[in-house]
C-alpha cells in the first residue's frame, strides 16, 4: 500500500504501476508499508482481500494517549536533529525508547552540519548534539547530513537503500528538505498517485510511501512525533536504555527501578563508568514523569 485513506488508498502493482483499490470491510483497514493481495470487484475496480502479516506497527500517540498505527513494515526509522530547532531534554532518549518498543531499529541524522550551535542556545540542547559520539559508543549509527553543502546524503542514501524507512523529528529539523534531496522524482510519484486518487494526495497531511529508484522505500507521514510520543511504562524505559541490558535481573530487588534502591546493579554500573551519568540521568527524569 503506497496511501490508504478511510476506505480505499492506492497499491503498487508489481509490474510499478499505481492503482486505486478499496479495502474490504470485514480484512480491517490496510495501512501504508502493508503487503496486500488485490482481486477484481464486479465492476471491474481493484480490491484488497488480505493483508499479509506485518512484520512490525509504527504507531503515533494522540492527546489522549491513544496508539493509531500510521505505517507498517519498517526497517528503521530516522531520528532527525538539529541545531536549530535544537532539541529538548531526553527528547533523543524518547524516540529511541519508543522506536525500541517497537521493535524497530532506530538510527540517529544530524542534519544542518552546515549550521554552528548558537552560544546563546539552550544548554540541554546542545548536549544532545555534544552526545553523539556516545550515542555511536552504543551502537547507534549517527549520520551526518546537510541540505545546504550536500555531504552526507549519499551516506544516507546508502543506509535507505533496499529498506524501509520513515523520518520523525521535531518541525523544522529538515525532513522535508532531506526527502527532496533523497527522491530527485518526489513531484513525479506524488503526480502518478495524485492520478490514481483522481484528486490531490495531500502531502501535507498523508502518510504516504515513496520507491527508491535503485530499490527501498522512504515513508513521509507529516507530523509524526512532533510533539513528542506516548508514555512507556517502567520496564519499557529501562529495556529500551540499551546499555542497561547486561545488568538488568542483577539488582537486590527484582521490582529495582533503579532509582533509590540498595543493591542495585545498574547504578553500581553507573558508579564503576559503565554506563553513562547523563544517560542514566535522563532515565531518572523519563522515570519521574512516569509516577
Ligand atoms: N542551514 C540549513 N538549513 C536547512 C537544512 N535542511 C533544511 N534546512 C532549512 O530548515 C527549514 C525547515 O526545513 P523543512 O525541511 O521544512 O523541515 P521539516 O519541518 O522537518 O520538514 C527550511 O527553511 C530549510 O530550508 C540544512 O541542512 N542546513
Ligand atoms: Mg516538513
Ligand atoms: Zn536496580
Amino acid at each position: 500500500m503506497l496511501v490508504s485513506y478511510g476506505g480505499q488508498g492506492v497499491v503498487l502493482l508489481p509490474d510499478g504501476e499505481r492503482k486505486p483499490c478499496k479495502f474490504r470491510r470485514k480484512i480491517g483497514r490496510p495501512f501504508c508499508g502493508d503487503q496486500v493481495l488485490v482481486g477484481r470487484a464486479d465492476d471491474a475496480s481493484l480490491v484488497v482481500n488480505s493483508i499479509l502479516p506485518r512484520k512490525n506497527k509504527f504507531v503515533r500517540a494522540d492527546e489522549r494517549q491513544r496508539l493509531h498505527i500510521i505505517a507498517a513494515n519498517l526497517d528503521q526509522v530516522l531520528i532527525v536533529v538539529a541545531a536549530r530547532p535544537l532539541p529538548s531534554r531526553d527528547l533523543m532518549e524518547r524516540y529511541l525508547l519508543a522506536v525500541h518498543s517497537l521493535g524497530i531499529e532506530p538510527l540517529i541524522v544530524l542534519n544542518k552540519t552546515d549550521l554552528e550551535v548558537a552560544a546563546d542556545e539552550t544548554a540541554a540542547g546542545a548536549k544532545v548534539l555534544a552526545h553523539m559520539p556516545d550515542y555511536e559508543a552504543l551502537g547507534y549509527t549517527v549520520i551526518r547530513t546537510s541540505c545546504k553543502t550536500k555531504p552526507g546524503i549519499t551516506g544516507l542514501q546508502s543506509v535507505l537503500k533496499d529498506r524501509t524507512s520513515i523520518l520523525v523529528g521535531q518541525s523544522g529539523v529538515g525532513k522535508s528538505s532531506l526527502i527532496n534531496q533523497l527522491l530527485p522524482d518526489l513531484h513525479i510519484q506524488t503526480g502518478a498517485l495524485s492520478t490514481a486518487t483522481g484528486k490531490g494526495t495531500h502531502t501535507t497531511t498523508s502518510t504516504i510511501l515513496y520507491q527508491f529508484t535503485g530499490g527501498g522505500h522512504l515513508i513521509d507521514s507529516p507530523g509524526v512525533w512532533e510533539y513528542g510520543i506516548w508514555k512507556l511504562d517502567n520496564n519499557e524505559l529501562a529495556a529500551g536504555f540499551i546499555e542497561f541490558n547486561p545488568w538488568l535481573g542483577r539488582c537486590r530487588f527484582n521490582n529495582c527501578v533503579h532509582a533509590t534502591e540498595p543493591d542495585c546493579a545498574i547504578k553500581q554500573a553507573v558508579t564503576e563508568g559503565h554506563i553513562r551519568d547523563w544517560r542514566y540521568q535522563s532515565y531518572l527524569r523519563l522515570l519521574a514523569q512516569n509516577s
